[in-house]
């Protein structure tokens, strides 16, 4: 087995090259978002590495199932009944397991391939390469994302909300020293998470190296007041305690600070969450009426189904994606391309 990693300016590039050199039958083990240097964050230039593989001893003509993921080993079959057809095609099959893989719930991933059939005419239901086609497509319209911050004289002022240790902290870091050091925004941090000492401290710390200021706040009252002493900042990024979505005191504590303020929430979510548990997070945080997702730890998976299903269900927009623990390099503006490449592994 040869393996080597392939760079390119989009994964497509990258998946090109790997396929100029070890031919159509290499799969890919791994992709990957990477950059150069420090302090390239969002506003930096980034390139798609892949981590291919090709046996110099496979028969020539004997394809290989290109794959981004273990998950894809495991053999998931669509019931007939289930897509409402009478006799589904192997390439019909083929669309489901691609998504199962990526370990989209069954119910979305039934209704993505009814959907892409209803575009096909059945006498083509068996040609791969255009249910691929199609299925690029309708992915690519059910990923929803955000159009990029922007500041145009109004004061930008975004609360960060979600289940524990999902890395609200850790983005807030990294967005502050994306707009604070490298877009020269002005921006003040608030923490409402003051029940932990630490968690304070925690944020403190990067308040300093950044060198902007950190409001802490100890009442469901004093978010009001922190906001006014803030009215020069061109963005607010407002730290909250992690809430377990089963924890509905918590939860209606934090709605309650919110309460009559003009604070966009965004919903913070790790891609390494179960496709029921999202539904069940998103469900219990639908309550604060949330403006856009996070989707964070995109480096810890290679399953990208929660790409498609969270918009999907929770019907907001996707505004950034983290791939790491570095700040502030590790996160993305969410961009459609890039995510649906994800999803389909190139
Ligand atoms: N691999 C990886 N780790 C991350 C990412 N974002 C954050 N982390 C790590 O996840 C852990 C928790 O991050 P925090 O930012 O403290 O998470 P939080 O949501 O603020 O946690 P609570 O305040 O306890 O609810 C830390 O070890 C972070 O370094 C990411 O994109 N990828
Ligand atoms: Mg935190």
């Amino acid at each position: 087995m040869r393996i080597k990693k392939f760079r390119g300016e989009t994964l497509p590039d990258a998946v090109t090259k790997m396929k100029a050199e070890f031919g159509d039958d290499a799969i890919i083990l791994q992709t990957k978002i990477v950059k150069k240097g420090r302090f390239l964050g969002l506003f930096g230039k980034k390139q798609y590495e892949v981590l291919g593989a090709v046996d110099p001893n496979a028969q020539p003509g004997r394809k290989q199932v290109l794959t981004t993921s273990s998950h894809n080993q495991k053999p998931a079959a669509v019931q007939d009944q289930d897509l409402g057809v009478a006799d589904s095609s192997s390439a019909i099959q083929l669309l489901y397991q691609l998504l199962s893989s990526q370990d989209l719930s069954h119910a979305l991933a039934v209704r993505i391939v009814k959907t892409v059939l209803q575009q096909v005419p059945k006498q083509d239901w068996n040609e791969t390469e255009l249910l691929k086609k199609k299925l690029r497509t309708e992915i690519s319209s059910l990923i929803q994302v955000d159009t990029p911050w922007e500041f145009t004289g109004v004061q930008k002022v975004v609360a960060f909300i979600g289940p524990t240790g999902v890395g609200k902290t850790t983005t807030i870091a990294k967005l502050a020293a994306n707009y604070h050091l490298i877009a020269r925004k002005k921006v003040g941090l608030i923490t409402l998470d003051t029940y932990r000492i630490a968690a304070v401290e925690h944020l403190k710390k990067y308040a300093d190296i950044m060198n902007v200021p950190l409001t802490a706040v100890y009442s469901s009252s004093g978010l009001a007041s922190a906001l006014n002493a803030y009215a020069d900042m061109d963005l607010i990024l407002i730290d909250t305690y992690g809430c377990s979505h089963h924890n509905r005191e918590r939860m209606s504590e934090l709605n309650m600070a919110f309460n009559d303020l003009s604070v966009e929430k965004y919903l913070v979510i790790s891609a390494t969450t179960k496709s029921n548990d999202l539904m069940a997070i998103i469900d219990a945080f639908k309550e604060l009426e949330i403006d856009n997702l996070i989707i964070t730890k995109l480096d810890e998976t290679q399953s990208f189904g929660i790409l498609v299903e969270a918009p999907d269900y929770a019907r907001v927009p996707i505004a950034f994606i983290t791939n790491g623990q570095s700040v502030p390099d590790d996160i993305e503006i969410a961009e459609n391309d890039q995510l649906t490449s994800m999803v389909l592994g190139g």
